[in-house]
């Protein structure tokens, strides 16, 4: 045959299989339940002809193609790096198999010459980079940030412009745990953005808790070795109920306000969608006319602040370690786009760096909303998940120094610490000092840094002067004028803030010494329930260490904000409760510290779960799912078995699911216990002895019930609320006629997040 005419025929043959597969991948997409691992359905057998690769799932984005020095290259960012489908080697050879290595004879010993072996294996072996020293699991997202304009006043960066639309990268993280650690640890959670500004690029590297345990950078490595596992055993893993974490912070009683939040319901979130975000340090912000603020940055999510219980967060740590992951990417998936508010307190810049009594340098205090507002100066939108994780969330790299011009820093000796240790970390991390030529860190405008090879130098510099000042490149790169005038606000200018005189020390300011008040006032801004869950953690944390010395060291820290709190957790340790040594400060409580504050919050990309009997109503399944959908929330079919039940796919079995990856639940059956209820074949079905209802329905019930989740059932599925011994007057409990209305109840119940008058009367 003629080889052109067989090039065609091939080609052909690839168009209409890539078209097919596109269909297919539009029809897969229509169930809207999130999680799908590719965009179109596998099929049974194993492919015998090359087809096109896929394209992306349509909730996937790409960093933006743009060369290392930042010029947008036109390429479309969706683009495959893996190109064609046929294999090949790194130098783009093809290759016949990678299934065999080269051997003399087929029982014979491997041939050093296979070099696809070699190359195979070396690469493979040097697929692990140095995780974060600290953060190192996380979690992030594409998405983009809109100026309100209403920062204008105050700064000029061009960020904050009326209606500029800014592209940003957001990860998510825990502090202590390694790379592969449960998500749902009690732990501060990190909240970094990369703001790609068309002045450069500007991180707000943030935290999901407005303080921080040091007051002075030098104590970071003190701080972490100490919630880090034990170094003689490596346990435990991500979490700070040990010895040498209560150690530390029982002694560096300036932790005590941090470690408040880290016990208070903060430290176990609900999603990544429902947490606050704060700049923690104080900042300076410009104005175009050079005039200075002082600002404390705060990220305000649409969902409200909401969190698991603690044994939701246990529970989830084995059935989900995933949690918070899968539910950032579903609910991009499902079109459930998380959303918060920027907002500032803005303070003047006055030389104490003082307000209302309160350091503003003092990384351990918080300014209360009530005395400074938070006002809004944009929003920022997720709406696509990552492409590849390693090239994204792993290789990301922020910076709390990468600062744009209208932006600067204040002398907060916490912050002055980061803007060394941010870079430093890169090198190690990311394998020297060109890491910001990395797709996900280029910025999206202009690079002329004068920076030149090193490590995995991605780009290719011409000219042959870089440095200053030349000829031979024509004196360029120029660096902006010293005046101010309208171009040159726009390159960076050092705030020239005057530093007073003085001498050389290591010391703190006397301010610094306060370690209660604050303190004491977040626990006097806790609503009573918020209290018990205080008190629960902080009990179950120094329950969990070994040495007395130290549970008893931290009553007397506990002593010192509250003696309830104190006496409480005492009880729970079996340790008499000491008195304070401190007078103890009643500042007026701030009830914007309080998650009950606010609301009914709206459901986005809430998970509902449906149980269901296939002999049960199964049309008004179909319409309560169509409800969920249409109302932004995911719903779960928990079933009997997989497969299809009434022509509805089944997402979860009653031995796959488990309470906790539902917000709530919606009984619409009373299923007979399953073939797979025994407990040899699986211990849940252990839990319960009743012959009407499947054992493991019982346990999610009762479940969902003790977690004060919304529970809603019609028809049948009353009486499997009978037969779980749940009492349908109860609190959060909806019963009805028909699902539709049922829903509508349990949405409003969900407003709340939780049933709160279920979990009883509060002692503190
Ligand atoms: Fe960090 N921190 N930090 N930190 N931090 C890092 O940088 C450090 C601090 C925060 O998703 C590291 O790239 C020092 C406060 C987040 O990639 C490292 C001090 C706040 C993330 C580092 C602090 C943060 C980090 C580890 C005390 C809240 C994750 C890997 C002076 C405002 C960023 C890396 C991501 C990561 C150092 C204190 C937030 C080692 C020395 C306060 C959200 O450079």
């Amino acid at each position: 045959m003629d080889p052109k005419k067989a090039a065609k025929d091939v080609a052909d043959k690839v168009a209409d299989a890539a078209e097919t597969v596109v269909e297919k991948a539009t029809d897969a997409l229509t169930p809207q339940i999130p999680g799908a691992p590719g965009p179109a359905p596998a099929p049974l057998a194993e492919p015998t002809e090359p087809v096109p690769p896929l394209p992306p799932k349509p909730d996937q984005a790409a960093p933006q193609a743009r060369t290392a020095t930042g010029a947008d290259t036109g390429a479309d960012p969706h683009v495959r790096t893996q190109q064609g489908a046929h294999l090949t080697t790194a130098t783009g050879v093809k290759l016949r198999d990678t299934d065999h290595s080269l051997k003399a004879g087929s029982r014979g010993p491997t041939l050093l010459q296979d070099h696809h072996l070699r190359e195979k294996i070396t690469h493979f072996d040097h697929e692990r980079i140095p995780e974060r020293v600290v953060h190192a699991r996380g979690s992030g997202a594409h998405g983009y940030f809109e100026a309100y304009g209403t920062a204008e006043s105050i700064c000029h960066a061009a960020v904050f412009e009326k209606g500029e639309t800014t592209p940003v990268f957001v990860r998510f993280s825990t502090v202590l745990g390694n790379r592969g650690s449960m998500d749902t640890a009690r732990d501060t959670r990190g909240f970094a953005t990369k703001f790609y500004t068309r002045e450069g690029n500007w991180d707000l590297v943030a935290n999901n808790i407005p303080v921080f345990f040091i007051q002075d950078g030098i104590k970071f490595p003190d701080i972490i070795h100490a919630g880090k596992p034990h170094p003689d055993r490596e346990i435990p893993q991500a979490q700070s109920a040990h010895d040498t974490f209560w150690d530390f912070v029982s002694l560096h009683t300036e932790a005590q306000h941090h470690t408040i939040w880290n016990m208070s319901d903060r430290g176990i979130p609900r999603s990544y969608r429902m947490m606050e975000g704060f700049g923690v340090h104080t900042f300076r912000l410009v104005n175009a006319e050079g005039v200075t603020s002082l600002v404390k940055f705060h990220w305000k999510p649409k969902l409200g602040v909401h969190s698991l219980t603690w044994e939701e967060a246990q529970m989830l740590g084995g059935v989900d370690p995933d949690f918070h992951r899968r539910d950032l990417a579903d609910a991009i998936e499902s079109g459930a786009f998380p959303e918060w508010e920027l907002g500032v307190q803005v303070f003047e810049d006055n030389p104490e760096q003082v307000f209302e009594g309160i350091d503003l340098l003092d990384p351990t205090k918080i300014v209360p909303e009530e005395l400074a507002p938070v006002q809004p100066i944009g929003r920022l939108v997720l709406n696509k998940n990552t492409t590849n994780f390693f090239a994204e969330t792993e290789q990301i790299a922020f910076h709390a120094g990468h600062l744009v011009p209208g932006i600067d820093v204040t002398d907060d000796p916490l912050l002055q610490t980061r803007l060394f240790s941010y870079v430093d970390t890169q090198l190690s991390r990311l394998g020297g000092p060109n890491y910001n030529q990395l797709p996900i860190n280029r910025p999206h405008t202009e690079v002329n840094d004068m920076f030149r090879d090193g490590f995995h130098q991605h780009a290719v510099h011409s000219g042959v002067a870089p440095y200053k000042p030349n000829t031979l490149d024509g004196g360029c790169p120029f660096a902006a004028g010293a005046d101010l005038s309208e171009e040159q606000t726009k390159a960076f200018t050092d705030a020239a803030v005057r530093v007073a005189e003085s001498t050389k020390v290591r010391e703190n300011p006397v301010s610094y010494d306060d370690h209660y008040s604050q303190t004491r006032q977040f626990w006097l801004s806790m609503s009573p329930v918020e209290k018990e869950h205080i008190i629960r953690a902080y009990t179950f944390e120094l329950g969990k260490c070994y040495e007395q010395a130290i549970k008893e060291r931290q009553l007397q820290a506990l002593a010192n904000i509250d003696p309830v709190l104190c006496a409480e957790v005492a009880t729970g340790l079996g340790l008499p409760a000491p008195e304070p040594t401190v007078p103890l400060t009643d500042l007026a409580p701030s009830p914007a510290l309080s998650q009950l504050t606010g609301g009914p919050w709206p459901g986005d990309g809430r998970m509902v779960g449906i149980v269901v009997d296939p002999d049960g109503d199964l049309d008004g399944v179909t319409e309560v799912r169509t409800a969920i959908l249409a109302a932004g929330m995911v719903p779960l079919i928990f079933a009997p078995h997989g497969g299809k039940v009434g022509g509805l796919d089944v997402q979860r079995t009653f031995a796959t699911g488990r309470s906790v990856e539902v917000d709530a639940v919606l009984v619409a059956g009373s299923p007979v216990p399953a073939p797979d209820a025994r407990p040899l074949r699986e211990e849940k079905a252990g839990a319960a002895d009743t012959p009407t209802l499947d054992p493991r329905v019982t346990m999610l019930l009762e479940e969902c019930f003790r977690h004060a989740k919304a529970i809603g059932a019609w028809g049948a599925g009353v009486d499997a609320l009978a037969a779980a011994g749940i009492a349908t007057d109860a609190p959060g409990v909806v019963t009805g006629s028909a699902g539709a209305e049922v829903l509508t109840e349990v949405q409003t119940l969900m407003g709340t997040h939780r049933a709160w008058e279920r979990l009883g009367a509060p002692v503190a």
